[in-house]
């Protein structure tokens, strides 16, 4: 473990004057809303495939079937799931940010739209969304329920051309959209802190834009009950789940907030 050069309060004084606060969260900050995280949603059925296996183009092209029966699991599973104490303390955050002038920006790497039905408000999808399903081919959005599908049906398609439907994510080998990356690298490089949650930091170009704020000053804070690459670059890493630390920061941070523990 590096040592970190800011003391606790030094760490609560940073959040409540930060003027250009960027968070990244990864799957880690839905964990405990009781989504598997990406790493451990290979488990079962799924062990013998690794992520970047399922979620490709690849795989689609050659298996759509297995493809979207993963993700048909994963969307029950969001849909089963609801905001936890970290994704609400992250939208209280934002509130008491704004409140007081300064920039706050959520870049998130999940897909779930968790941090929406917590209230965040400026959130950057950067691997897009489960859902609704977009065409393969023409792109045109579509209201199919994969959920409701029967996987040994005959597979979803567009209803414009037939194409074959496909979750609204950014997979592996996929470019992120283009103006949304250059939104995400700009709050980096403007950013004074930068909150890294929940995320093994190995994906990129997400997993870049920490280093893009570090370079320009900005402090690194890291809430990951692990260590990862990031660890080293922060001031501070609170090694502990983010749907315990985060209202507890808030708490400490701003005494009578909603959302506290
Ligand atoms: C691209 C959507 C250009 C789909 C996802 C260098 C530059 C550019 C590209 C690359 C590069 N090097 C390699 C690449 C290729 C690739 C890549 O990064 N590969 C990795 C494996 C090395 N990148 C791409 O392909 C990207 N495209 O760059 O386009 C291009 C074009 C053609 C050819 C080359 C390049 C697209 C990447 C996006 C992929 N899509 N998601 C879907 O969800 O189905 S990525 C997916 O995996 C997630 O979105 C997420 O980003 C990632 C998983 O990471 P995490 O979120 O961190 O989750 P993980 O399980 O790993 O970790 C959880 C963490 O939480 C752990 O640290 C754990 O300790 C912690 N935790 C657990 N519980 C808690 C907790 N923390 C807090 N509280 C808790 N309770
Ligand atoms: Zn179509």
């Amino acid at each position: 473990m590096s040592d970190f050069s800011l003391n606790h309060s030094e760490a609560l004084e940073r959040i409540r004057s930060a003027n250009r606060l960027v968070v990244l969260t990864g799957a880690g900050i839905s964990a405990e809303s009781g989504i598997p995280t990406f790493r451990e949603a290979q488990q079962g059925l799924w062990s013998r495939f690794r992520p970047e296996e399922l979620a490709a183009p690849k795989a689609f092209q050659e298996h759509p079937r297995r493809v979207l029966t993963w993700y048909q699991w994963r969307i029950k599973a969001v849909q089963a799931a609801h905001p936890n104490p970290g994704h609400l303390a992250l939208a209280e955050l934002e509130e008491k940010v704004s409140q007081r002038g300064a920039s706050f920006t959520l870049l998130t790497q999940n897909v779930d739209l968790l941090h929406q039905k917590a209230g965040s408000k400026s959130v950057v999808k950067l691997h897009g969304s489960l859902e609704p399903l977009v065409c393969s081919s023409c792109g045109k959005p579509s209201k199919f329920n994969l959920a409701g599908w029967n996987p040994q049906s005959k597979l979803p398609t567009c209803q414009t051309c037939r194409g074959l439907l496909r979750p609204n994510v950014i997979w592996f080998g996929e470019s992120l959209d283009p103006d949304l990356l250059e939104q995400a690298q700009q709050a980096s490089i403007r950013s004074d802190l930068f909150l890294v949650i929940g995320t093994s930091a190995v994906v990129q170009p997400a997993a870049s834009l920490p280093y893009l704020a570090a370079e320009r000053g900005a402090e690194i804070f890291e809430i990951n009950p692990r260590t990862t690459p990031i660890t080293s670059l922060a001031a501070y890493h609170f090694p502990a789940p983010a749907g315990k630390i985060l209202p507890k920061l808030m708490q400490e941070a701003y005494p009578g907030a909603e959302n506290a523990q």
